[in-house]
């Protein structure tokens, strides 16, 4: 039986009559988004339609996940709310702390004793509040999400922006903040701003070398990391039902990559046969039971143009398999023109390591594609020419590919099998030799590839594709090789060609595990100690961010101008750092270090203002604080792009930042930003980012008068004397303003709660 079934009932005995308000109160068909989004608002029956992209809504999502990096700080949020219990069904799992060096058994043992402290933490919280728990090794937490808590139609948030993934099977599901899970595992509203809607056609039917994520991969090169801010992707068509459905999860979970608030499907078969092979033939029955719910109303397929904001189409029989990359997942390349744009661009074109697996790709599908490939290694008297690694989604999965032999096959290519964890998808794999920071390729079926990201170098230059194009070109050992077209050398000397991949959509016997790796809190938890050491290193309570002073911000610093991309990998690097998630002094000694200063071209290198020296990030921002002088950061175009961390807002709060200017936000790092106290401010023109100097000195006014859709002034003192005034928007509701006011939303939770 699924987990939670009573809440799933609930859910779809009200959805009817919600859907109908809805479109009563739209006045029109709904597409499948609208149907959800109107049937979990905060108020219940939809008595207003709301304005895409304008209007602020309050929602009821059905539940919460969070992942260990991202769970420390969303449960010490939580943990002073004051409840004895969480609002909605909420889960945490353990996968990004677990470092990827020997293999799976060899790294689990070394991650769960060198953090124990921080998962006994997780355990003893989720324990005492209600919350189930998945411990290290049970799987990635969306992987584990789609497999056991997903159901059509539903509404969640995570505090990981690969959420969306459960799009897969027709939810919305968003990555939001530990202070937005915070607050609805507190039982308060969840708010969004009402979504733009995007439509993606998906004609044909994928064949031969092309995936699901080749869609996205496309998709990605049409509409670019930020094409898709503040817009849900809506997928139909024959192409999309003809598609399995953890192939539309591979094409949601992806969808974060394009900014994308989320993506999802309609409820068809292959979702049917998904809930029904991973033991939910319940949820399967129930939706059913409202199957014309679940999907978007005929009218809108029919015309998409007349209900989406945008409508892209694509024929999947005429996709070509993709690698997008280097350094940003949005440089989409069909692996035809690779031959040219790897020599136009000197990209070195020797692959080292092919990596498949991550959250995005591993499931039974994708594994079993891959290995029809690495099976014809032997059978055509190959030899793999690079590494090749696994990173299973789940002990589910990877139970299921060890009993059919898929694992076998692996291992006969020199495949090494790490953790069910995120591993080197977000730099915690110790690659031998990386430290010498040499220019090489990789390719991988993770999401992202900002530099960085997999293994700290900044020379590796990371490709991402379908499991089944890394495996090829994993074996091939060359990033121009076309698998269907080129033909391979043999150890005999002979021309040799690839067949192209195939695989199963779903174990014909079943999926098959022994221990998942789940365990249910305490039905009375009140008893259950959280202990917080305060010598940790690892884990620190909070400390209540201090009150807006109720005046202009005058006489700030400017700590950086970043220069480019400013993803949240730059703000608050992950890998080695992801140790101090839960203590955020400690995480705040990596404010910024991957963030390029415009005025010298480096990083982590800027310039003191009161000594005049250049020097690291934090410790220049340390020094500002020490001498009670707030600072400012500016940035250029979609600043905060990629992960949900919310340490990316905290660490500039917590030391003494007031502000952050940029040329426009990432949807998740903005709310963030609100939600700590900070002020979120975009150029109102965006030349201004060059009037910026490095010497100036910086007041923010109108501050007395902070209204919603009310521009703010900046006024840049130069060091020469002179000054200019130019003007900064900002998108705070009433309520955000409150935020700002009380020094963080949770002064406010906090405030109620000791009211009480
Ligand atoms: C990521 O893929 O970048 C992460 C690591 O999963 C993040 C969350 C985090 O930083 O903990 C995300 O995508 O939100
Ligand atoms: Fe983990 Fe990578 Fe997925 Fe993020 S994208 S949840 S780091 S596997």
């Amino acid at each position: 039986m699924a987990f939670d079934i009573e809440m799933i009932k609930q859910v779809y005995a009200r959805f009817g009559n919600r859907v109908e308000a809805a479109r009563k109160a739209v006045g029109k068909p709904l597409t499948l988004t609208e149907k959800i989004l109107y049937a979990h608002l905060w108020q219940g029956d939809a008595t207003q339609a709301y304005e895409r992209g304008k209007s602020y809504v309050d929602f009821a999502p059905d539940r919460v996940a969070m992942q260990d990096a991202t769970a420390q700080m969303a449960l010490l949020q939580f943990m002073q709310a004051g409840r004895s219990k969480v609002a909605v069904p909420s889960t945490v799992h353990c996968d990004h702390l677990i470092v990827a060096k020997d293999n799976s058994k060899v790294d689990l043992d070394r991650a769960i004793h060198e953090s124990s402290e921080v998962y006994d933490f997780l355990a003893s919280v989720s324990n005492k509040y209600g919350i189930g728990f998945w411990k290290p090794g049970a799987g990635i937490i969306h992987q584990v999400v789609l497999e056991n808590y997903a159901f059509p139609g539903g509404m969640m948030i995570g505090t990981d922006s690969h959420t969306v993934n459960a799009g897969g099977l027709g939810m919305i599901a968003i990555g939001v903040g530990g202070a937005d899970a915070c607050d609805v595992m507190a039982g308060l509203p969840w708010e969004l701003k009402m979504p733009k809607l995007i439509g993606v056609k998906l004609s044909g039917k994928l064949s031969g070398w092309t995936a699901p994520k080749d869609v996205i991969l496309k998709v990605a090169g049409i509409l670019t990391v930020k094409g898709g801010t503040g817009a849900v992707v809506e997928y139909f068509g024959e192409g999309a039902i003809a598609m399995s459905c953890t192939g539309k999860g591979t094409i949601c979970n992806m969808g974060a990559e394009i900014g994308a608030t989320t993506s999802t499907f309609g409820y068809d078969e292959s979702m049917s046969r998904y809930l029904k092979s991973t033991g939910r033939a319940d949820v399967a029955e129930l939706a059913d039971g409202i199957k014309a719910h679940l999907t978007a109303d005929p009218e809108v397929y029919a015309n998409p143009e007349q209900y989406f904001d945008q409508v892209i189409e694509i024929n999947l029989s005429e996709l070509e398999p993709h690698l997008n990359g280097p350094f940003t997942p949005d440089l989409a390349t069909p692996i035809s023109k690779m031959k040219e744009a790897a020599a136009a661009n000197n990209w070195p074109t020797k692959v080292e390591v092919g990596l498949i697996g991550s959250c995005t790709n591993s499931s039974y599908e994708d594994i079993s594609r891959a290995v029809s490939l690495a099976k014809q290694v032997a059978e055509k008297g190959l030899k793999t020419k690079a590494q090749f690694t696994i990173t299973p989604g789940s002990e589910q999965v990877r139970y299921t590919i060890e009993r059919d032999g898929f694992l076998k096959t692996f291992d006969q290519i020199g495949a090494t099998v790490f953790a069910n964890a995120c591993g080197p998808c977000i730099g915690m794999w110790e690659r031998m030799g990386a430290e010498k920071q040499e220019r090489n390729t990789i390719v991988h079926s993770f999401n992202r590839n900002f530099a960085k990201r997999a293994d700290g170098n900044p020379n590796t230059l990371a490709f991402v594709a379908s499991p089944e194009m890394v495996t090829a070109l994993a074996i091939a050992g060359d990033l121009t090789f076309n698998p269907l077209t080129d033909t391979l050398t043999n150890e005999k000397g002979e021309q040799v060609k690839l067949d192209p991949p195939v695989g199963d959509e779903l174990p014909a016997k079943g999926f098959a595990v022994e221990d998942a790796g789940y365990q249910a809190p305490a039905e009375d938890g009140s008893a259950v100690e959280v202990k917080v050491s305060p010598t940790s290193k690892r884990l620190q309570l909070l400390d209540p961010f201090a009150a807006w002073e109720g005046t202009d911000l005058k006489g700030l610093k400017l700590l950086i101008k970043a220069k480019g991309k400013c993803t949240t990998d730059h703000i608050s690097m992950a890998g080695p750092w992801l140790k101090f998630r839960g203590h955020l002094d400690n995480i705040s000694n990596n404010l910024l270090i991957g963030a390029v200063n415009f005025f010298n071209e480096k990083t982590d290198n800027v310039k003191n203002q009161l000594t005049g020296e250049y020097g690291p990030v934090p410790a220049t921002q340390r020094a500002y604080k020490a001498a009670g002088i707030g600072s400012i950061v500016v940035g250029d175009e979609n600043y905060g792009e990629g992960s949900s961390r919310e340490h990316a807002a905290m660490e500039p709060r917590h030391l003494g930042v007031r502000a952050v200017l940029v040329k426009s936000f990432a949807r998740i790092h903005e709310t963030n930003l609100k939600k700590q106290g900070m002020l979120a401010l975009t150029f109102a023109n965006k030349e201004d980012y060059d009037k910026i100097l490095e010497d100036d000195t910086i007041d923010i006014e109108g501050l007395l008068a902070f209204a919603p859709n009310k521009p703010l002034q900046i006024v840049l003192n130069h060091a020469d004397g002179s000054n200019e005034t130019i003007q900064v928007n900002h998108t705070y509701n009433e309520q955000q303003i409150e935020w700002f006011k009380a020094g963080g939303a949770l002064n406010i939770i906090r405030r109620e709660f000791a009211g009480k």
